[in-house]
């Protein structure tokens, strides 16, 4: 039996964008050159998504499940994952690499996402790697912890550490802001933007919660505490996320699975071997 044929523990979600989502899938139903294969649900596909809602660039988005990979998409990508670009025919993938794509072949749609300064944009490209080298992992260690399964000390070490690294994601913002950049929006937003909105699962899953200091209870770092609380706010108003989020009802599953460390999917599996982002 083929791969693509047996049922993925995974491949059980709800099938389509709900929520202010919906309505954006179908408005990119028809039928053009640039076709984004995407997952509703996908963090990584959202990264992407935001970036051609923002530039208002023309594109067909088609639904795959990556957990039941279609033909169309194992021919498009031989990593079977989302999200996926073709263009012109051709295809394309790794999401962080999709974003700086549309950023070049699409110089006239404003906005622009990448500084022109070239040590500014190598800093926004330091910033990047971090997001998905450090931070995205971290989510996912905190994420799957299971304490009942390997001791509660280790549940605080992994909140410790991926609020460390969002600490140090923020020192690293300008002053004002309110985006990591300043006043315009960038490809660093775009790259933990998906993340940020999906924050929630702690405070949903975990016993504890994600422990953020609220506003006031930063201590000495309170200062980087609200700058942290100031780009989230800015993030989460954005029309782009807004307009690429789903129901949180339809998220719950999938996050319930990774919550109890059973999904197995290649970003949890990942996970457990302690490695990185597939
Ligand atoms: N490094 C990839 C990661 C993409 C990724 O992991 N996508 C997930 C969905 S959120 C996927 O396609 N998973 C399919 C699988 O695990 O088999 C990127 O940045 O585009």
């Amino acid at each position: 039996m083929s791969q693509q044929k047996q049922s993925h523990p995974d491949s059980n979600l709800y099938p389509e964008a709900t929520g202010l989502a919906s309505p954006t899938v179908k408005a990119h139903a028809a039928e053009h050159p640039l076709k984004l294969y995407a997952g509703w649900f996908c963090p990584f596909v959202q990264r992407v998504w935001i970036v051609l809602e923002e530039k208002k660039i023309q594109y067909q988005y088609i639904e795959v499940n990556p957990y039941h990979k279609p033909q169309s998409l194992l021919e498009l990508n031989p990593r079977g994952l989302v999200p996926t670009l073709q263009h012109n025919n051709k295809p394309l993938y790794e999401s962080t690499v999709l974003c700086e794509f549309l950023e070049e072949a699409y110089p006239d749609h404003p906005p622009h996402l990448q500084p022109s300064d070239p040590y500014e944009r190598a800093r926004t490209r330091i910033w990047t790697d971090f997001v998905t080298t450090r931070i995205i992992p971290a989510y996912h260690r905190f994420l799957q912890y299971q304490a009942a399964r390997d001791g509660a000390e280790g549940l605080q070490e992994a909140r410790a550490e991926f609020l460390r690294y969002l600490k140090e994601f923020a020192a690293e913002m300008h002053g004002e802001g309110p985006f990591f950049l300043g006043e315009e929006l960038s490809l660093v937003d775009v790259v933990l933007a998906p993340w940020a909105v999906r924050l929630w699962v702690f405070d949903h899953f975990k016993e504890g919660g994600l422990g953020l200091p609220g506003e006031g209870k930063g201590g000495e770092d309170e200062q980087v505490w609200a700058r942290w609380r100031k780009w989230v706010a800015a993030v989460e108003g954005r029309k782009s996320l807004k307009e690429t989020t789903s129901a949180r009802e339809h998220y719950l599953p999938i996050y319930q699975r990774y919550a109890d460390d059973v999904a197995q999917s290649e970003m949890a599996k990942a996970t457990r071997l302690g490695r990185g982002v597939p």
